[in-house]
């Protein structure tokens, strides 16, 4: 394949300051995000980081200060400060890991990580409870296996996903490697993170340190991602640049291009809102690079720059007009787009056991509940990655798939699995559809519990379910501690979004595969009022449902929603 970069990456971008809002200047004036992030990890006062701009810019390097949102009222009352620490995540495109690199992943989250893992939502890990102290040794222990952090979080695009299951598609594996190219395509080229976490000398380059983004990267994060159909795994829908592979007979033919998807609201503000990606067209394999390029170059010199909230890419086209926006791309790209090509998706879930491709390799998908791999977990999977010679894969779902097994492993992972987790396959196919953002006590932006929360909340919803004869339905749930959505709620068909302690929206009606947003139809409620609310509708739905009618489109047949017919919806 060749690479067709139509974009020239070579001007000098800094922004007019009076376009800039205070994050931007602050970008601007970061010398490529280095800021005194070096110097603020010498400061033995605190266990932050002193500076407030460097705790923004050490996004754009994957890391997040956070406090233990459990100890803050009694640190307070102590006239301690609170109790710091980090949120590490790992740039891994696709999802995909060596056993070496497990295995290293491992020990330094029992070194380092409170002895736990997470599995996010995009497909790769997060560290949390991360001591200052301990940065510089997990991210140079992650380089050892050639891992990294770079641009996982912050205004630039971030952990490029792509539908991980290879038995789906036999363009898994071309696909992969494109999603690959592309994340290394469009990290940041500063050298700001190899003198902080690496110690490397700085040396004058010649040419803009920045070529593509500049000295302000982009207004807000932008995410990108692959579906291979029939499964959309990664909510394709929902990224800001999306790319569904198309093949023929005679291999993979190209991507439709879906552009705008977001989940992130704010309450109270219908100026914000979620939204479904646009398909906009195709495009060959051999241009993606090039419309990635052209894609998030009409971002970054469209987006605003003066209203975080409104930063996103999914506004820039509601205010520019999505047909403007085309024709923008398409300048940039220097080709336009050729009519999008036919495909079906059928799910946005996992398939678990084991599963095998052509080329005789067994796959093998275990449920992580919430994602979160607890110390029983890494210990059964340390065992597994020892004997492992495939990968793991990470699922959009927050899941784990043992990839790539030799006929000959399989036993030995299978009897690894067995001693540790002899109900490892035992959840329900609720519990195996539904998804919960981290939120409590780490997140500092919820609003409510939901990874510590949602198993118990699918305990009652599944009693529900066998009460009406509904146990074997898989219905997606997702919850969210607050309404930015980092569960993708905003497309299930039962979905919680965290509004005050124990406070929950609640919304039906989304897509079983993720093509539909759903709609909110109670507000602030608590656990009675959601069950109560739950087993009303899932009882109807037992009694009326149509041969093969998912839940989702039931609650919209039968009136008890009104289908959101367009990509967005504002909160009514
Ligand atoms: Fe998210 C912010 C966790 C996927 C929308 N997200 C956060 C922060 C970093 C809170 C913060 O800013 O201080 C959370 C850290 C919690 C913690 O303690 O770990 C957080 N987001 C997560 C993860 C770990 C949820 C999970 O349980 O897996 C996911 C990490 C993904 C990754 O590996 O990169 C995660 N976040 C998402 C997704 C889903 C997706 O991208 O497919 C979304 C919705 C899609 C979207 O972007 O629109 C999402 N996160 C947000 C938003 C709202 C953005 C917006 O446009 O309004 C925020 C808040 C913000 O950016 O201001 C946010
Ligand atoms: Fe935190 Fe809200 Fe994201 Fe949950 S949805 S992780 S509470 S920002």
């Amino acid at each position: 394949m060749t690479d067709a970069t139509a974009v020239d990456r070579s001007r000098d971008l800094s922004q007019p300051l009076d376009r800039l809002g205070p994050d931007e200047r602050m970008k601007d004036r970061s010398d490529y995000l280095r800021g005194t992030i070096a110097t603020g990890l010498l400061d033995r006062i605190t266990g932050a980081v002193p500076s407030a701009d460097d705790v923004k810019l050490m996004k754009f390097h994957g890391i997040y200060q956070q406090d233990d949102r459990d100890l803050r009222d009694e640190r307070r009352r102590q006239k301690l400060e609170p109790a710091y620490q980090f949120m590490i995540r790992v740039r891994l495109p696709g999802g995909v890991c060596t056993p070496a690199q497990w295995l290293k992943l491992d020990e330094l989250a029992r070194a380092h990580g409170g002895e736990t893992l997470r599995i996010t939502t995009r497909q790769t890990f997060q560290f949390h409870w991360v001591l200052k102290d301990s940065l510089r040794p997990v991210i140079q222990g992650l380089h050892e296996t050639l891992l990294d952090t770079v641009a996982a979080c912050g205004d630039d695009s971030r952990g490029v996903m792509c539908t991980v299951d290879p038995q789906g598609s036999r363009f898994h594996a071309e696909v992969a490697a494109l999603a690959k190219r592309v994340s290394d395509h469009v990290i940041p080229k500063t050298r700001a993170y190899h003198e902080i976490w690496y110690g490397s000398e700085r040396v004058a380059g010649s040419g803009p340190e920045e070529p593509f983004y500049g000295r302000t990267y982009m207004p807000r994060k932008f995410k990108i991602g692959f579906a291979l159909p029939p499964s959309n795994d990664i909510d394709v829908y929902a990224q800001d640049l999306g790319f569904i592979a198309i093949g023929g007979s005679e291999g993979l033919e190209g991507f439709n291009v879906v552009i705008g998807g977001g989940m992130g609201r704010t309450d109270q503000a219908p100026e914000t809102y979620p939204r479904l990606a646009s398909l906009i067209g195709f495009v060959p394999a051999e241009r993606v690079i090039a419309c990635a390029d052209a894609v998030m170059t009409v971002q970054r010199d469209y987006g605003d720059r003066k209203d975080r909230q409104r930063a996103r890419f999914k506004y820039t086209i509601d205010d520019k007009g999505l047909d403007w926006i085309k024709a923008e791309i398409e300048r940039h790209m220097g080709t336009p787009f050729a009519a999008a090509r036919a495909f079906r998706f059928t799910s946005n879930g996992d398939s678990f056991g084991w599963n095998t491709t052509p080329d005789g390799r067994h796959h093998r998908t275990l449920v992580i509940e919430s994602g979160r791999l607890t110390l029983a977990l890494l210990d059964a999977l340390r065992d597994v990655a020892r004997v492992h010679r495939g990968t793991f894969r990470l699922t959009a779902n927050q899941n784990l798939i043992v990839a790539g097994v030799r006929t000959e492993d399989r036993p030995a992972i299978d009897a690894i699995l067995a001693e540790h987790f002899p109900e490892i396959d035992a959840a329900s196919p609720v519990r195996r559809n539904a998804i919960s953002c981290v939120a409590l006590p780490t997140c500092g932006l919820a609003m409510a519990e939901s990874e510590r929360y949602l198993p118990r909340l699918l305990d009652k919803i599944e009693t529900i379910l066998a009460a009406n004869g509904l146990s074997d339905e898989p219905i997606t749930v997702r919850m969210s501690g607050c309404p930015n959505g980092c569960s993708r709620p905003y497309i299930a068909e039962i979905a919680l979004t965290g509004r005050a302690p124990g406070k929950y929206n609640l919304y039906l009606g989304g897509g079983f595969h993720g093509e539909r947003l759903n709609r909110m139809v109670m507000e602030n409620a608590g656990e009675p009022a959601i069950l109560e609310a739950l087993a009303e509708v899932l009882g109807r739905y037992a009694r009326e449902r149509q041969p093969g009618e998912r839940f989702g489109d039931f609650t919209i047949r039968a009136g008890v929603v009104r289908e959101v017919t367009e990509g967005r919806f504002f909160n009514d």
